[in-house]
């Protein structure tokens, strides 16, 4: 948790010049839409702890859904504390992107939210294409009639690109190699990158793609193929479970940890000129790989569990992904801090005591094994 003395900018919070109190540094206005997801939560805990005051747009659901916020959440009647607010809205409504941004004035603005998984975007391609191309479409015209009305025209704006943009192109992939989207999921993401770069060049918005490649944490969703391993790892492991339905094994991807990730997202934003950079650990493994090393860290072996199921195929794969960061290594001065064991284990390591908090409960009779909270 940041500490409430750190102030964004690099000056002290009342410096004295020549006897004369300066006013505080104003804190940076960051928005965040996503702010519920995996990069959302990490990007807020970072940015808090650079001292800004961080907005996030969540959408309304039928249950709470700011689970992965809950450890930084501060109950907004206390104004004083509570530098991380959050809002209604939703990526499918211009009318509240608009107001908020209107209300928030940010300095800065970070697109996360989107339907991100890609064998579903298959089954809701039209939803897939509404929240992930035209969303970005539609934050980014509201950011540019933001600024026509107010001047504010030093906000930045980040776009979160995907490796999936690269589809079937062979790696490694750079900024220069050609797009090729196997999905509902990668084609949007390829025209929310496009818009991102059109209203830099027709608006002189400062906008950013950040192309980043897979990357995963202990609070990665469970149905993206790490978690869902690790998760039956730690299940498996205390005896909750016995068997893991998988699909395609062959796919190869370059996984980091998200907390070095958002970063990354950070640094594009703190640039002179705004550009687009891929990020990647440049180290790609195959699902088996993660399944062997997953499994191994505990001392099972994933060929006794593991069954394939034909329905997690997808219609179109993407069989090779290993990124080319070296733009973002030189240019951000930015480098992967978690390497890929350390990854897995990390992800092991906390399912494995999720699934000890769910064995006291199925023990208690509180839970059925097959449930999952
Ligand atoms: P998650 O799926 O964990 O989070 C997605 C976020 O978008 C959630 O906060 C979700 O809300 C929100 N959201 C979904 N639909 C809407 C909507 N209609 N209006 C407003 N908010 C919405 O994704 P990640 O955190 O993993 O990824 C962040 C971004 O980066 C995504 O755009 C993803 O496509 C992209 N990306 C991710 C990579 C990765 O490996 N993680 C790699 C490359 C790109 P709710 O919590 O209510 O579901
Ligand atoms: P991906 O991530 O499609 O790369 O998109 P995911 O973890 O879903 O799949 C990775 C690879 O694993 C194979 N696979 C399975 N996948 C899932 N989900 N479930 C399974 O049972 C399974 N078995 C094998 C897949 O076929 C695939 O090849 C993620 C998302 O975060 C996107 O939003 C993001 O843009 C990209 O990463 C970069």
């Amino acid at each position: 948790m940041a500490s409430e003395k750190e102030t964004a900018g690099s000056g002290s919070a009342a410096a004295i010049n020549g006897g004369e109190a300066l006013e505080p540094p104003k804190r940076k206005i960051a928005l965040i839409t996503g702010i519920t997801g995996q990069d959302g939560s990490y990007l807020t805990e970072f940015l808090l702890n650079k001292g800004y005051e961080v907005h996030g747009l969540i959408r309304r659901s039928s249950n709470f859904n700011t689970q992965r916020l809950n450890h930084i959440y501060i109950d907004p009647h206390n104004s004083h504390k509570a530098r991380m607010k959050l809002h209604y809205a939703d990526l499918s409504d211009a009318s509240s992107l608009r107001r908020w941004i209107d209300t928030i004035a940010p300095d800065e603005v970070y697109n996360l939210a989107a339907q991100s998984h890609v064998a579903v975007s298959f089954e809701i391609p039209d939803y897939t294409a509404d929240v992930v191309a035209t969303g970005a479409l539609r934050l980014l015209e509201a950011v540019r009639s933001h600024i026509m009305a107010t001047g504010r025209s030093h906000i930045r704006y980040y776009q979160a690109g995907s490796s999936e943009m690269f589809g079937s192109t062979s790696p490694p992939q750079s900024e220069t190699s050609p797009f090729h989207p196997r999905s509902p999921y990668a084609a949007s993401k390829c025209a929310a990158h496009w818009y991102t770069v059109n209203y830099r060049e027709a608006y002189g918005l400062f906008a950013c793609n950040g192309i980043l490649f897979n990357h995963e944490s202990p609070r990665r969703g469970e149905n993206f193929v790490t978690r869902k391993i690790t998760r039956a790892v730690g299940r498996i492991k205390i005896g909750l479970q016995s068997k893991l339905f998988m699909g395609n094994l062959q796919a190869s991807r370059d996984w980091g940890f998200a907390g070095d990730y958002v970063e990354a997202m950070w640094m594009m934003l703190q640039q002179e000129k705004p550009d687009d950079y891929v990020v990647a650990t440049e180290e790609s493994h195959t699902v088996e790989e993660f399944l062997e090393v997953a499994f191994g860290s505990v001392g099972l072996n994933w060929r006794d569990h593991v069954v394939i199921d034909k329905r997690y195929f997808r219609p179109a794969e993407v069989d090779n992904l290993k990124g080319d960061s070296s733009k973002a290594r030189k240019v951000l001065g930015w480098k992967p801090k978690v390497d890929f064991e350390q990854l897995v284990k990390m992800m092991v390591d906390e399912d494995i005591e999720l699934a000890k908090r769910e064995k006291v409960l199925v023990d208690a009779g509180y839970m059925d094994a097959q449930q999952q909270p």
